[in-house]
């Protein structure tokens, strides 16, 4: 999910393009302004930490990009692609690495385990809004 800061800084196609150019497959994508209850959904894990509020307010204040990406590993991949948590610490190269540089403002949010990436979609999508396709660069990208 490119978050509100990455939205607003006009980075959607700049995040979007490495994904694509990667080679893995977009499955669905929306824009969309979290309420505050989604915001404290999708950080869930994170509400007992003092800057929940905030984090959540932040989420809530302006529209995101929700997407969900399919390919080989992408969990890890897209992990490894965005970098680390505070982008001081990201490589350079990863998304946060090169394009901010607080942990406030880290600009992308990627889910960090296949189980966490299925209650995400689910919360973030219905069913009918996930698509199934192959794309046709797929036999050049893989074995
Ligand atoms: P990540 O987004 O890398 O998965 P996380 O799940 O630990 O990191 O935290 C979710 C978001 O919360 C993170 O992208 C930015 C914010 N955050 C994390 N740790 C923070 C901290 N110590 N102070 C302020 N915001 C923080
Ligand atoms: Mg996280």
């Amino acid at each position: 999910m490119i978050k509100p800061d990455g939205v607003q800084r006009g980075l959607v196609s700049e995040i979007i393009g490495r994904f694509e150019r990667r080679g893995y497959r977009l499955v669905a994508m929306k824009l969309v302004q979290p309420s505050k209850q989604l915001a404290e959904q999708h950080y869930d894990d994170l509400r007992e930490r003092s800057f929940f509020p905030v984090l959540t307010d932040f989420l809530s204040s302006s529209p995101v990009v929700a997407m969900v990406w399919s390919g080989e590993d992408i969990v890890v991949q897209g992990r490894a692609m965005i970098g680390a948590t505070n982008p001081l610490k990201s490589a350079p190269g990863t998304i946060r690495g090169d394009l901010a540089i607080v942990t406030g403002k880290n600009i992308i949010h990627g889910s960090d385990s296949v189980e966490s990436a299925e209650k995400e979609i689910a919360l973030w999508f219905n069913d009918d809004e996930l698509c199934t396709y192959e794309k046709c660069t797929e036999t050049w990208i893989y074995e």
